[in-house]
């Protein structure tokens, strides 16, 4: 899909890119997953980590250390352009988690944290950074909503349909979700730098 799903979330000071995963990494997930380990994904909540499916239900795969090693290649060529776009100096790209939505699997709406500084520990993210592996017509549901401040939508939000091996990244402290699987599977990579 080369369509122009980057021209909403360019807009509104997103970056939008495609391809940045390539190809045959996407299919490769898609192909080789069910033989990877994978556990259900935490979320941070005060000082802890806790797993609360209500909130955050999805699992989190763990692919073999080459493969895990090419996404975070991907994603570190990344960062002179993000800090580019949002004006930030950014250390690193924390560790990518590899996900797997089953239907009725969904993150609620949340943010991933904040660039102030008095924000401490794993909360302390500057940009947030979602991969799609799935094309999106692999699933139903699962979409990835986004509610930008600088519009008002009357609490809607905005849908970004990314393709398969596009990156949307937006401030980490902009509310987003992603909505209830209702049929197939949806898998994405997720990545913060700070
Ligand atoms: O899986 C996705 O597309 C995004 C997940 C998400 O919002 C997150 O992990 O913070």
């Amino acid at each position: 899909m080369t369509s122009n799903w980057r021209w909403l979330p360019n807009s509104l000071g997103m970056l939008a890119v495609d391809d940045v995963l390539p190809n045959a990494l996407c299919q490769a997930i898609l192909a080789k997953h069910p033989e990877w380990y994978e556990e259900a994904a935490s979320i941070h909540r005060d000082a802890d980590t806790t797993v609360d499916q209500a909130v955050r239900s999805t699992r989190v795969l763990t692919p073999p250390k080459e493969t895990k090693h090419e996404i975070q290649q991907c994603l570190t060529n990344l960062v002179p352009q993000l800090q580019d776009h949002f004006a930030v100096d950014l250390e690193r790209v924390e560790k990518a988690q590899v996900l797997r939505y089953g239907v009725g699997d969904k993150f609620r709406k949340h943010r991933d944290g904040s660039a102030d500084p008095e924000t401490k520990g794993q909360l302390f993210r500057k940009v947030s950074l979602v991969l799609a592996i799935s094309e999106t017509n692999a699933y139903a549901g699962g979409d990835f909503v986004i509610f930008p401040e600088s519009i008002d939508l009357h609490g809607r939000g905005c849908v970004v349909r990314i393709p398969s091996g596009g990156l949307l990244a937006f401030r980490a402290d902009l509310q987003h979700e992603v909505t209830e699987v209702t049929n197939g599977e949806r898998f994405s990579v997720v990545s913060w730098a700070r």
